[in-house]
C-alpha cells in the first residue's frame, strides 16, 4: 500500500545522532521506496517555541535541509519545505487548537519537561505545541508519521484531534487519522552524559551528544568520554537492560550496523569498555564522517539549499491550501 509520509524536524542547531537513528535514517528508507509520497517539513515555527536567534534561526533552517540530503533524500522524490512559509499551518493550529482540549494538552509530558520547574515562564506557544504538529501532519492527509519515541505521545494527541473534528462537524474521514512510525528498537538514543535522558540538541554540554557536523577527532573523544559504569562489558540481555549506559551505547552499535544485541554482548561480553568503545568510536566515523562532509560541502550552496525549499514551498502550499479552503467550509467561515 502506498503511504503519506509527513515529519519535521526542528532548526534548533546540532541534528545529532538522536535525530538521525530516531528520524531522518528512517525518512531515508520511507524516500527510496517508491510507492510513497514523502514530505519532510524544517518546523521553524515550532523551534520558536523557546527563543531563538533571528540569524542563528536562519543558518539552521538551510543546516537542516543539507542534513538532510546529507543523509540521503532525495529532493526530486520528497518535497523538503519549511513549515513558516506555508500559511496553512498557522491557521489550521489555530482552528484544531479550539478542537484540542486543555485536559490533553495537560498531559503532555515533554511540555512538563521543556517548561521544568518554571512553568509559568514558558511560552504559549510550547504548550500549544503538538496542536501545530497535528496541523502539519493533518493538512497533508498524511497516513504515516515517522518519529522518534519522544514524539508518541504528541502523536496519540493529533490522532484524538483529528477523531473528535471528524465526530464534531460529521465529517468522516475528513481528517486521516495517521499511524505512528517509530523504530521497534532504540528509538530513543540517550545523552552520552546520562544514560536516564534522552540526547538533545539543547543540552548544554556538547559531550551529551554525537551531532552531525563532527569531525573524526570529535567523535572518538566524544565516545571516549561517554559516561559507562565501573563494570566490565555486560555478558546478557537481561543484566544490559540494568545498565542504562552501557545499554545505549551497545544500542548504538546495533541501530548502526545492524548487528544485533546478542550477537555484540557476545563478542564484547567481559571485556573492558574501552574496547568496545574504539569499535563504536570506528563504527560512528564510518558512518556519520561522510554525512558531516557532504553538510559542510552542501553549506557552501545556499542557492541549491533555498532552491530546494521554494520548490518544496510550492507544492506543499498548493495540498495545504486546498485542505485548509476544505476546513473552512467545514467550520463555517
Ligand atoms: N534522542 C533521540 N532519540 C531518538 N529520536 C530523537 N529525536 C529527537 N531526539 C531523539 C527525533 O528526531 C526528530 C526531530 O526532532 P526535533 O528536532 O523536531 O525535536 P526534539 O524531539 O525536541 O529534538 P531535540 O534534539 O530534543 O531538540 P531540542 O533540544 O531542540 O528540543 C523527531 O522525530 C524526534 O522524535
Amino acid at each position: 500500500m502506498s503511504k503519506k509520509i509527513f515529519s519535521g524536524v526542528q532548526p534548533t542547531g546540532n541534528l545529532h545522532l538522536g535525530n538521525y537513528l530516531g528520524a531522518i535514517k528512517n525518512f531515508v528508507e520511507l524516500n527510496d521506496n517508491n510507492e510513497n509520497e514523502c514530505i519532510f517539513c524544517v518546523v521553524d515555527l515550532h523551534a520558536i517555541t523557546v527563543k531563538q536567534n533571528p540569524r542563528e534561526l536562519k543558518d539552521n533552517i538551510r543546516e537542516t535541509v543539507a542534513t538532510f540530503i546529507a543523509s540521503g533524500i532525495d529532493p526530486k522524490k520528497s518535497i523538503i519545505f519549511n513549515q513558516s512559509k506555508v500559511k496553512a499551518h498557522s491557521e489550521a493550529a489555530w482552528i484544531l487548537s479550539c478542537t484540542a482540549r486543555t485536559g490533553w494538552l495537560n498531559r503532555m509530558t515533554q511540555f512538563k519537561e521543556k517548561a521544568g520547574k518554571d512553568k509559568e515562564k514558558a511560552s504559549v506557544g510550547l504548550y500549544s505545541y503538538p496542536v501545530l504538529m497535528a496541523a502539519d501532519i493533518l493538512l497533508y492527509d498524511s497516513t504515516h508519521v515517522p518519529v522518534g519515541d519522544d514524539q508518541k505521545q504528541h502523536l496519540e494527541l493529533c490522532r484524538d484531534i483529528a477523531q473528535k473534528f471528524n465526530n464534531d462537524f460529521n465529517v468522516d474521514n475528513f481528517f486521516i487519522v495517521p499511524e505512528p512510525l517509530i523504530q521497534k528498537e532504540f528509538s530513543r538514543i540517550m545523552s552520552l552524559k546520562d544514560g536516564t535522558k534522552k540526547m538533545s540538541k539543547s543540552e548544554l554540554s556538547d559531550l551529551s551528544r554525537i551531532n552531525l557536523t563532527d569531525d573524526a577527532d570529535l567523535i572518538i573523544n566524544k565516545i571516549k568520554k561517554a559516561k559507562t559504569d565501573p563494570l566490565p562489558m555486560p555478558s546478557n540481555l537481561e543484566e544490559l537492560e540494568k545498565r542504562p549506559e552501557a545499554k545505549n551505547l551497545i544500542g548504538i552499535h546495533s541501530s548502526l550496523t545492524g548487528i544485533n544485541l546478542e550477537k555484540l554482548i557476545n563478542e564484547f561480553s567481559g571485556k573492558n569498555f574501552s574496547d568496545f568503545k574504539e569499535n563504536l568510536s570506528q563504527v560512528l566515523v564510518d558512518k556519520i564522517l561522510p554525512i558531516s562532509k557532504e553538510i559542510k560541502k552542501l553549506l557552501n550552496d545556499k542557492t541549491f539549499l533555498d532552491k530546494i525549499l521554494t520548490d518544496g514551498y510550492e507544492k506543499a502550499d498548493k495540498a495545504a491550501s486546498k485542505k485548509i479552503k476544505k476546513i473552512h467550509e467545514i467550520v463555517g467561515f
